[in-house]
């Protein structure tokens, strides 16, 4: 049967890029998958630290993250959504894995150099890489794989970014069914459909959660106030009318594409929404977008707010114990089949 498994950082509220690249995939596995598929979400907590974190700002993420994740169509009945520290066999199969997890191919991995900001052929022994690289965000890709691994995961809703870490991970368990015994499962990835969504504000860089200014992104929770004020002061150009052409108007093309794809009954494709829309001014093609997100959202930020009330506090511990107690029960199956692979 199809065990299917996806993370995510609690690294702030999930943005439009999280919802389209992840998220709304993960709800319509959820809805569509066979009855006897196991689906597992994890909130990765132990992904999060590997950039330093404030503990009061973290332990408020966490919560926002299950929140988000409930306010989107995740359903704690069919879908099993756990703090990943709170399942201790994914720290241990990741030390296990890395014990056997080459330096030569993770130094090849590009997402610690751009957390850092370092050039794509930076080497990990570079004298300056060496004291500001954490030994945590180099082996990120190995506690990936982990997670992954340890619930025996076929299949793994990811980003397009995401597919060198799912390579790894299906390396990861290759290798140890061939050094030892055949009890690991190589992944299947599952892309989502989305392509990325770019920053508001610079539409070269991707939407992201960390990003330092907060008018980049719009996030599942923004009121339509914050949505308009948002969109109104999303970097644009000077070209009049509506066109999809990403390489020259990449701001333009970001609007089109986050409306295409929030609805994607409005039109056949990104290039056929700028064509209906194509006479519009700026102004106007704006507002359009405005209500389009606003619509989308509506349902989305009042079930948030509902559960992020104070007398729901225990609804949410009661689903994320839930959570945590089937997850570690199917790890620790994987576990002990792995203990006595290595001889443990
Ligand atoms: N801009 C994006 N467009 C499409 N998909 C995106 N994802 C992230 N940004 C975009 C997808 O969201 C999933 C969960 O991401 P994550 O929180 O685990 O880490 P991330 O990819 O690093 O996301 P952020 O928002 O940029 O977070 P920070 O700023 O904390 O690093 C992944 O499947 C990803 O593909």
């Amino acid at each position: 049967p199809q065990v299917i498994f996806s993370g995510i950082q609690p690294t702030g509220v999930p943005h439009l890029g999280n919802y389209l690249g992840a998220l709304r995939q993960w709800v319509k596995l959820q809805n569509e998958a066979p009855p006897n598929a196991t689906i597992l979400y994890s909130i990765v907590d132990l992904h999060a630290i590997t950039i330093r974190q404030d503990p009061v700002q973290l332990r408020q993420w966490r919560r926002e993250m299950l929140a988000s994740l409930l306010s989107v169509g995740l359903d704690p009945k069919r879908s099993i959504i756990f703090y990943q520290s709170d399942v201790a066999a994914h720290s241990e199969l990741m030390w296990i894995l890395s014990c056997y997890a080459s330096v030569g191919y993770l130094s090849r991995m590009t997402q610690w150099k751009s957390k850092l900001a370092l050039p794509e052929n930076t080497s990990p022994l570079d004298p300056s890489t060496k004291t500001k690289l954490k030994l945590g965000l180099f082996s990120y890709p190995v506690l990936q794989a982990a997670d992954i691994l340890v619930h025996r995961a076929t299949h793994v809703p990811v980003g397009a970014d995401q597919s060198q870490h799912l390579e790894f991970a299906r390396e990861c368990a290759n290798s140890f069914n061939h050094n030892f015994q055949h009890v690991l499962v190589p992944p299947e990835t599952i892309l989502s459909p989305a392509k990325r969504v770019m920053s508001l504000t610079r539409p070269h860089l991707k939407m992201s959660k960390s990003h330092e200014d907060p008018k980049s992104r719009i996030l599942i929770t923004d009121s339509r106030e914050e949505i308009s004020r948002k969109i109104n002061s999303a970097l644009t150009d000077s070209v009049a009318g509506v066109t999809y052409d990403p390489l020259n108007r990449p701001g333009v093309s970001n609007l089109i594409h986050i409306m295409y794809h929030l609805d994607e009954t409005i039109a056949d494709s990104c290039e056929a929404l700028a064509g209906d829309c194509r006479d519009l001014s700026l102004r106007a093609f704006k507002e359009r977008v405005i209500d389009a997100v606003d619509e989308q959202l509506k349902s989305v930020r009042i079930k948030y707010e509902e559960l992020m009330q104070p007398n729901n506090d225990h609804l949410l511990s009661d689903i994320s114990d839930e959570g945590s107690r089937k997850a570690s029960a199917n790890a620790n199956a994987t576990m002990s089949l792995v203990r006595g692979a290595l001889g443990l």
